[in-house]
């Protein structure tokens, strides 16, 4: 039987996070939610805390930790948790708080991922997009997958998405315990390496929807530092091979 769990990092989302969680809920896919707060100044987890109290008791998991670490140290504990739990889930996945990655492709990626190790929600492919999207934007996402897909020489159209589905063998693979990246290039990583491991990845398309509430936490610096990240993760091409 195929069981997952969509894990949600927040950081300052109280005002799409009671929205994203119903919404996952309501497409009856038997997907649980952990939602990874890092101690959100807004108090994010205590609007979570309610609902797992007063709403979906069962479902709704809540991590919190203690500050702000970014976006891949909250989905390494959140995929350890996921890794080690009871239930033992069959498929992880990563989803952002801010609406941005709409719920209704989820049944497509619970579909596909039983021919795949990895899917991609991907703006880069035939039928993806991304919606109010200053062109500067677009650019630079566009960009900076082009740029890792050259140094890197893997095939992913839309390398730095955040919206996808792994079986639990490909997280297993990845030693958690060595990932180099904390920022928004985890995507990156996580994406080099399953391809190194040799999984099967397919990219679905999506249309990102840019994000209506909230502050977005990407950053110039955020950026510049992803762009020295790949060389790393190039340089370090033979030790993630020889990796178990
Ligand atoms: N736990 C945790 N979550 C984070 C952190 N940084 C960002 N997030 C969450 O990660 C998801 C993606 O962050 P966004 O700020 O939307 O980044 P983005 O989607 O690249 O940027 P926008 O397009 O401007 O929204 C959101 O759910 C954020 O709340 C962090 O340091 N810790
Ligand atoms: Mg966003």
């Amino acid at each position: 039987m195929k069981n997952g769990v969509v894990i949600i990092p927040t950081y300052n989302e109280i005002e799409n996070i009671e929205s994203i969680i119903d919404k996952v809920f309501a497409l009856d896919l038997g997907l649980d939610i952990l939602i990874v707060d890092d101690n959100s100044p807004d108090k994010t987890y205590e609007m979570v805390q309610g609902l797992i109290d007063n709403r979906y008791p069962d479902r709704l998991h809540l991590m919190i930790r203690e500050k702000k670490a970014g976006l891949g140290k909250a989905y390494i504990a959140g995929f350890k948790w996921a890794l080690t739990h009871d239930k033992h889930y069959s498929c992880i996945i990563e989803m952002d708080a801010d609406l941005s990655h709409n719920p209704k492709y989820l049944p497509i990626f619970m579909d596909e991922i039983d021919s795949y190790d990895l899917i991609i929600g991907s703006r880069y492919v035939k039928g993806g997009g991304a919606t109010n999207w200053p062109l500067f934007r677009k650019a630079i996402s566009y960009g900076g997958s082009f740029y890792s897909r050259m140094i890197l020489g893997v095939k992913i159209m839309d390398i730095t998405g955040g919206f996808k589905c792994f079986r639990r063998e490909v997280l297993e693979a990845i030693d958690l315990g060595n990932i180099i990246t904390t920022g928004y290039s985890f995507q990156i990583e996580m994406n080099y390496k399953a391809t190194l491991k040799g999984f099967k990845i397919k990219e679905v398309p999506i249309v990102f929807e840019e994000r209506i509430a909230g502050k977005s936490k990407m950053t110039k610096k955020v950026f510049v530092e992803a762009l020295g990240k790949v060389i790393t993760l190039r340089l370090n091409k033979k030790e993630i091979l020889r990796e178990e």
